[in-house]
């Protein structure tokens, strides 16, 4: 078990950084000498441009550490690196206590002045939009739970900077009882209150208890006076002319919820990199319901005038949006049967489309975030908090296709409370079908229904032993033989329309030749590419040939490795069972 990651059951695990950011884009594969050379060298080509494109450093932050204007470590958005091994032993137990408690170099984020100059990273278009003559003024909400000073209070500053006065109404933070160390010292309390003292129109809230982001977020929403209102994480920085194009899409159409382009704070050196405005990626989610982003459809493209224009998206990653104060209320808010974190992203953005609205992305809006690999605070030990949350979306939302996640969980939904009232709201609003969200918001999803076999792959040479795909969150793995568990997760796998054996966004890929004794050539789990070639594959006489012809089979010696092989219709080792799908 030691060598062997199995994920996604309990998904208390937050998903990683590269999952969620470039999940999409094919430069994640890593298992290099599977591939020959040519193709190879596509794909690292083709994730180089989509990397150059995606990520455009600010034009000006061409000199790293210190701006020559105010000397300042990190100023215009700058990297500020640091050689930890050259600490003194004082300054190296900051540092490592700074990423143990924060996940996050919190160190560097200390050294950066709380009013840092960022790069103006807008695309020049951006300057000329003709906005809305009347702009609705914004609440901002803060949300959080043992953040560190120097990121909340920059968070803070940046809107307060950055924001033209008569937009913004106040800013509210809400304390989701920070417990570290004795109230007196406990830097997000009495000291707090006394960094905020002279803010005009800044506040803070405290609730009694640990309520986790979704309920704090509602005690700052009813607290709120201005008629948007906007949610920020508490890692944040708000770039120059982020707010207006928020405001703007709301102002013509109150039923929109609008998010920023949330741009990488990086956790190690706290650089901003800014995205460009031609490449800004949607939000989707896979059947887990997890969030993730892809390539605006070409569709959606060409529907938009003007590149400046807001872009549709199907989902939202959750932390950074802005809406209506009213029409929030009259969606509902949040799920206040939600603990913690999760699913209350999709939650909403499933909501705001299927009862009558539009979920857009305003290209000219950049926001920073902190996005960190780890979850630094504590989650409850008794409870699967997502998959709590999740299950409660899927049985509001969902209708039939909820069915897709419960097979996920192994149909086990865990203890998930009472959603009588948030079916009430679905009902009382009118809103339309699942179907018709993946219909006409979200065509390009794969609906697994449509898929020919499903399930655990079972070996017939050794029946306790399953095709896994042991996918860790840095790369792609060869697949294994794993003990069957039952759990679905990295065991669980479709056959598409098209041949593909799906998990999730990620096909069994062959990059061809024969292993047999001497070089194993392994089967990877690579992102999906729909181009069939080395992730095509046939399921006959339940044997597994990929498209170069050899079979898959199952190591009768370790029963662990899996290696293609000239296919033997009588070698049991090459057997799997796999279910077809009825329907
Ligand atoms: O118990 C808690 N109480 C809190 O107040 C747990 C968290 N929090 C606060 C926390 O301090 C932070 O300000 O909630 C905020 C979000 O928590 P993070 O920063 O630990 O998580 P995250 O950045 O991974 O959160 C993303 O996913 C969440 C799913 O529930 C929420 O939707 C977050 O708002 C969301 N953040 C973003 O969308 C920013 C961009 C990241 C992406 C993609
Ligand atoms: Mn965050």
């Amino acid at each position: 078990k030691d060598d062997i990651q199995i994920n996604v059951v309990d998904k208390t695990d937050v998903p990683s950084l590269v999952d969620r950011i470039i999940g999409v884009l094919p430069f994640k594969h890593n298992a290099d000498n599977d591939h020959p050379p040519e193709e190879r060298a596509k794909a690292l080509e083709q994730a180089r441009e989509m990397k150059a494109q995606v990520q455009v450093a600010a034009p000006e932050a061409k000199k790293e550490h210190n701006d020559p204007k105010t000397g300042g470590p990190g100023e215009m958005g700058n990297a500020v690196r640091i050689d930890k091994d050259k600490l003194s032993k004082e300054e190296r137990k900051k540092y490592d206590d700074g990423w143990k408690n924060n996940a996050f170099n919190q160190y560097v984020s200390d050294m950066i002045s709380l009013r840092r100059s960022l790069a103006d990273i807008r695309d020049q278009e951006c300057k000329k939009v003709d906005l809305h003559p009347n702009l609705p003024d914004a609440s901002v909400i803060i949300i959080f739970h043992n953040e560190a000073r120097s990121t909340l209070l920059r968070t803070v500053y940046s809107v307060l900077d950055r924001s033209p006065a008569h937009l913004l109404k106040e800013v509210i933070l809400v304390d989701d009882f920070s417990d570290k160390g004795a109230l007196s010292v406990n830097h997000l309390k009495k000291p707090l209150d006394d960094d905020i003292k002279s803010l005009i129109n800044v506040r803070i809230l405290r609730t009694g208890k640990r309520e986790g982001l979704i309920r704090a977020r509602l005690k700052g929403a009813y607290d709120a006076k201005g008629k948007v209102l906007i949610f920020l994480d508490s890692h944040c920085e708000c770039a120059e002319g982020w707010l207006e194009p928020l405001l703007d899409p709301i102002a013509r159409n109150p039923k929109v919820a609008v998010v920023p382009l949330i741009e990488i704070i990086d956790d190690s050196t706290f650089q901003l990199t800014g995205t460009s405005i031609q490449n800004i990626q949607v939000g989707g989610f896979d059947w887990n319901l997890i969030f993730n982003w892809h390539v605006t459809p070409e569709k959606e493209m060409k529907r938009r005038q003007k590149k400046t224009d807001p872009i549709r998206s199907p989902t939202m990653a959750g932390g950074l949006f802005a809406i209506d104060r009213e029409w929030f209320d009259q969606l509902g808010m949040y799920d206040p049967g939600m603990e913690i974190w999760g699913g209350e992203n999709l939650e909403l953005s499933f909501k705001v489309w299927q009862c009558g609205g539009e979920l857009l992305c305003a290209p000219c809006s950049h926001v920073g975030h902190v996005f960190r690999k780890r979850s630094p605070y504590e989650w409850p030990k008794n409870i699967n908090v997502v998959k709590k949350n999740t299950v409660r979306l899927a049985e509001v939302w969902l209708d039939d296709y909820k069915k897709y996640y419960y097979e996920r969980i192994a149909n086990d939904l865990g203890d998930f409370g009472d959603v009588s009232d948030r079916l009430k709201i679905r009902e009382r609003l009118k809103c339309k079908s699942f179907k018709w969200f993946l219909e006409n918001v979200y065509p390009e999803q794969f609906v697994p229904g449509e898929s020919l076999y499903f399930g655990e792959i079972r070996s017939r040479g050794k029946t306790n032993i399953c095709v896994d795909s042991q996918e860790i969150d840095d790369g792609d793995k060869p697949i294994i033989g794993y003990p069957c568990h039952g759990q679905a997760g990295n065991q669980y796998f479709l056959m598409s329309k098209t041949f593909e054996i799906r998990r999730e966004d990620k096909c069994l890929d062959y990059a061809g030749g024969q292993s047999g004794l001497g070089q194993p050539k392994k089967v990877v789990s690579f992102s999906c590419h729909s181009m069939q070639g080395n992730q095509m594959w046939a399921y006959e006489n339940d044997m597994l040939r990929h498209a170069s012809g050899f079979c898959m089979e199952l190591s009768s010696k370790n029963d662990k490795d899996v290696y293609m092989s000239n296919c033997e219709p009588n070698n049991q080792y090459q057997k799997w069972f796999w279910k077809k799908r009825i329907n």
